[in-house]
Formats: structure tokens, sequence, C-alpha cells
């Protein structure tokens, strides 16, 4: 690492597993019990509102129970100790990154601890469910949803993340398949910056045959190694 001073890093449900939060595609994954239009879409949303809202509360209602594990806290200390630019770009709408103590940390698809209102376009912490149709406590309207981006909807920030990667000496992506876009191409996005890329994921992901480096194993293992 001795010449690389700005680090772009994605993480996925894979760097959660771990922590006891399911992934979405590996066997007895979220999609296995939920067809992703059936709750991750506004279409989903319109069609269905309760048995979204629902599969949303159960899930924020788990993670709440949750803990970092430690790859989260490897990440935690590298961001602590690392003095050249950091971005930790997460697909997860959990907080373990940030309760490990990390602070540079974007969520691109959202977070589970906000509810967003869609009528007056406010953001408000939530720990609470949304199924009994809240109002918004600044417009009063009865209009929340999860704060989370659905498939068809655009991730949040994505001008921030490519200026990163256009500045990064190196890219590394931990515990995400490579299946949904746009994050599935930052890699190539680096690869055409000269950025180095390196992989820490279970297994072969989708995306694995364009990185530089590709290691396998579990989360908790392979980034406290790499992170020391
Ligand atoms: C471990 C481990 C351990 C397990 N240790 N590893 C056709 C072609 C290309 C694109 C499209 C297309 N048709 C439609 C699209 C676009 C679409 C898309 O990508 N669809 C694909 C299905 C093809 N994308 C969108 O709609 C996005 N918006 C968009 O594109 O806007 C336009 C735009 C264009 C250009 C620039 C900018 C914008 C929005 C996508 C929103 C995704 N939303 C979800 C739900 C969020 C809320 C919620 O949580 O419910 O985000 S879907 C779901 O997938 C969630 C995740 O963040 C995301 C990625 O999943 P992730 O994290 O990779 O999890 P898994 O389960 O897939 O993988 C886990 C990995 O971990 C595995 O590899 C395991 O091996 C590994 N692992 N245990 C280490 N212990």
């Amino acid at each position: 690492m001795a010449d690389i001073r700005n680090i772009v890093i994605l993480t996925g449900a894979g760097v959660s597993a771990e922590s006891g939060i399911d992934t979405f595609r590996d066997a007895g994954g979220l999609w296995e019990q939920h067809r992703v239009e059936d709750v991750a879409t506004p279409e989903a949303f319109a069609r269905d509102p309760d048995l979204v809202l629902n599969f949303y509360d159960m899930r924020r209602e788990a993670i709440q129970t949750k803990q970092p594990n430690a790859a989260h806290d490897a990440l935690a200390r590298l961001d602590a100790g690392w003095h050249g630019d950091l971005l930790i770009v997460t697909q997860n709408v959990d907080d373990l990154h940030e309760r490990a103590g990390a602070h540079r940390v974007l969520h691109m698809h959202g977070t589970h601890l906000n509810a967003w209102c869609t009528a007056c376009d406010t953001r408000t912490p939530w720990t609470g469910t949304l199924i009994d149709r809240p109002h918004c406590p600044s417009c009063d309207a009865q209009a929340l949803r999860p704060d989370v981006v659905w498939f068809g909807e655009m991730p949040y920030e994505m001008d921030r993340i490519y200026t990163a990667l256009r500045q990064a000496d190196l890219f590394v992506s931990i515990g995400t398949s490579g299946a949904v876009y746009p994050a599935a191409g930052f890699v190539q996005e680096a690869r055409d910056m000269r950025v180095r890329t390196l992989e820490l994921n279970l297994e072969a992901s989708m995306g694995s045959r364009w990185f530089h480096e590709s290691r396998h194993g579990p989360a908790t293992q392979l980034v406290p190694q790499w992170v020391e």
C-alpha cells in the first residue's frame, strides 16, 4: 500500500453476512423469500404498499439487533488511520459501518434508518415501523416510504462517487455479487482510469474477471488481513 494515497471501497451485502444479515442472492438470501419485483420497485410499492412496507419494517427491526463484525471493524480502523482520501461506498442499507466507527461512508442505495416523505422531500431518522402510515414530522402528510433506492431509481450521490473513483489509486470491492448496476460497473470505470482494482469476496463474483486481483474467503478474515 506504500504507493497508494486515495482509496475507494465498495461494500455489499457480503460484508454484513457474518453479522447475521441476509444477503440478496446467496442460497437462503432475501430474494428467495420475496421476488424482487414484489418488494423493491416503485411499481411494487404502488401496487401493494402493505407488502413492501411490511418487508422493510421487518428488516429495519432485524438490523437493529445486529452488530458490526471484524470486517466492519477493520474498515473503521483503516478510515480512522488513513491520511489520504478514502470513501466507503456501501450498497447496504444497514448502519454497521457507522456503528463500527467509520465516518467516510456513502450509502448509494439509501438507508433503512431514514423515512423519506415524498410530499415534502424531507428525510427523517426512523427506527420504528411505516406500515401504520405515520405522518411526516415536517409536513404532516401520510407520504412516508423507506429511504432506499429501488430498481429503476437513481442511486444517491453518483457524481461524488465517480469523482472519487477518478481520483483513486486503488478500488476495492468487498462482498458484492456484481449483479446490480451502476455499482457493478465501478470496476470497469476504475480500470479505464488506470486505477488498481482488488476484489475480496466469498467466491468468484459476476465481475471477478475485471479485477487485477481477486481474493476469495469470508470478509471477516479477508478484510482484516488486507487492512493490517
Ligand atoms: C460474502 C459473504 C461473506 C456472502 N464474506 N462475501 C440491464 C443491464 C444493466 C443494468 C440494468 C439492466 N436492466 C436494469 C438495469 C438497471 C438496474 C440493474 O442493475 N438491474 C440488474 C438486476 C441487471 N439498476 C437500477 O435500476 C439502479 N438504478 C439505475 O441504474 O439508475 C440509472 C443509472 C444509470 C447510470 C448511472 C446511474 C444511474 C438501482 C439499483 C437499486 C438496487 N436496490 C437494491 C435494494 C435496496 C434496498 C433494499 O435493501 O431492499 O439494492 S437491490 C439489492 O442488490 C440491494 C443491494 O444493494 C444490491 C446489490 O446486492 P449485493 O450487495 O451485491 O448482494 P448479493 O446478495 O447480490 O451478493 C452478495 C455477495 O456477497 C455474493 O457475491 C456472496 O458470494 C458474497 N458473500 N457472504 C464475503 N461472509
